[in-house]
């Protein structure tokens, strides 16, 4: 008795995965189902709450500014605004993409609808509809949407009718591929269709990353599923429900060349937002993806294998207990967001959702991108000239900023090689700071000393 005790204790420390110093800090809470985070270049976290407000949240204070509200939202079960993305190049052009679900007349139903951001305001003005007429219901409404280039994904659920999954010539039950004005791509599988793949009954989590899609959707009571999206390709439901491994199954997966799972839960966790992670904050998180679970309560560690392609073990992350999560995202300088959903378990009007920050206090950016050889002045302390020399600048788009001790910009460029030359001549003697940032925000800063 004593023994499978010990064995239970000691499997349940083993089916959690440590990540040192992981510290969980609520930055916000009283929100109502944050669906969609996401992190802007402008060191902010992009949201859409599903009762209509489109937001902005300062991730340290917590501040948040309302940039819209859709008054056109309507909420039934799963329904409600949903999914939100940035321009790629954001803030120029300064798009935002959102999907939301309305009454057009009788008929419940989803549209993407681009605005946009005007900064001096703070707003999000002329709203201009991109797609319309996806079928919407009280379940399986997908969704979510990721820009990767000059392109739009949107998926979509089967809005609980199952044999559309299979029908190409409807949207539902799809992932749709557009250009960032709505129009469709000459390259997409079927010439003058939106559909990129097929065979869908509910994606709720995408991202790009190694040049993959990896997306997340929800199975019926069994085989909730992670894959990478692949042009034109179909991905079984209703006929497939996780792995082609039932004789009938096999059949239709020969028949209509079936992509299976990379992974599969039964019985289901209800698989969410999906974001992929390579920082050396959690260094044991490196190269994995990361997943919301809903009925699971749980953040998963979804660690790939060595090309990339498939995964080679799924864990928890144990400093998360939060009930239901909705969605993620990952500050470039290697935090991690996450948003809760549990208002939906609270009816309509009680906002109970967090979004929550995910860090470890010790590490210490400035040191340890150091020891990767990441950043460094040198030398430092500086006198007339110093380099900045950066690791690993192959496909990387890097900018720079130094401020002085009060915050005031003194110089700022681009890099382009592993050594740039910096001249400090002028400087007043004293503290500044270097801040490197790429596309998607600040990564890391140091401090420069001039003598
Ligand atoms: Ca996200
Ligand atoms: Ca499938
Ligand atoms: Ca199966």
């Amino acid at each position: 008795m004593k023994r499978t005790f010990y064995l239970v204790i000691l499997s349940l420390l083993y089916a959690y995965t440590a990540h040192a110093q992981m510290t969980a800090r609520v930055v916000r809470d009283s929100l109502f189902i944050p669906w969609e985070i996401t992190w802007g270049p402008d060191d902010h976290i992009w949201f859409t709450q599903k009762n209509g407000y489109i937001c902005r949240m300062e991730p340290t204070s917590g501040h948040i500014d309302t940039l819209y509200h859709e008054p056109e939202v309507v909420i039934q079960g799963e329904g409600g605004m949903l999914g939100l993305a940035l321009h790629p190049n954001f803030p120029t052009p300064p798009f935002v993409y959102v999907a939301y679900d309305y009454m057009n007349g009788s008929t419940y139903t989803a549209k993407v609808v681009k605005y946009q951001y005007d900064a001096t305001n703070n707003k999000l003005i002329n709203p201009q509809g991109l797609i319309a007429n996806i079928g919407a219901a009280n379940y399986h409404n997908g969704c979510r949407l990721m820009m990767e280039g000059n392109y739009l994904y949107i998926t979509t659920g089967d809005a609980t009718n199952p044999s559309v999954a299979q029908d190409v010539t409807k949207v539902n039950g799809k992932i749709l591929r557009v250009v960032q004005d709505g129009s469709i791509p000459a390259d997409n599988p079927m010439p003058g269709s939106m559909l990129w793949s097929w065979g869908h009954r509910n994606p709720q989590g995408v991202v790009y990353a190694n040049n993959r899609f990896y997306e997340t959707e929800h199975g019926p009571d069994n085989d909730d599923e992670v894959n990478i999206i692949q042009k034109g390709r179909n991905y079984g439901w209703p006929n497939v429900e996780g792995y082609c491994d039932k004789p009938a199954e096999l059949t239709f997966c020969t028949d209509s060349n079936v992509v299976e799972p990379l992974k599969a839960w039964t019985p289901t966790i209800a698989v969410c937002g999906l974001d992929y992670y390579d920082h050396p904050m959690f260094p044991t998180l490196q190269k994995s993806l990361i997943m919301c679970t809903l009925k699971d309560s749980s953040l998963y560690q979804l660690k790939l294998n060595g090309t990339l392609d498939g995964i080679s073990s799924a864990s928890k992350i144990n400093a998360v207990h939060y009930g239901r999560l909705r969605d993620l995202c990952i500050s470039p300088d290697g935090r991690i967001f996450i948003s809760t959903s549990n208002s939906d378990a609270s009816g309509n009007t009680n906002r109970i959702d967090k979004i929550i920050e995910l860090y470890d206090p010790s590490f210490n950016s400035v040191k340890q991108l150091a020891a990767n050889n990441f950043l460094k002045i040198i030398p430092n302390p500086v006198t007339d000239l110093c380099t900045i020399h950066v690791n690993d600048i192959a496909n990387r788009t890097l900018t720079y900023k130094i401020v002085n001790a009060i915050g005031e910009t003194i110089a700022s460029g681009s890099l382009e090689h592993t050594d740039t030359p910096l001249a400090t001549t002028g400087w007043t003697p004293g503290l500044y700071f270097i801040q490197l940032r790429n596309e998607r925000g600040t990564i890391a800063t140091a401090k420069i000393i001039r003598q």
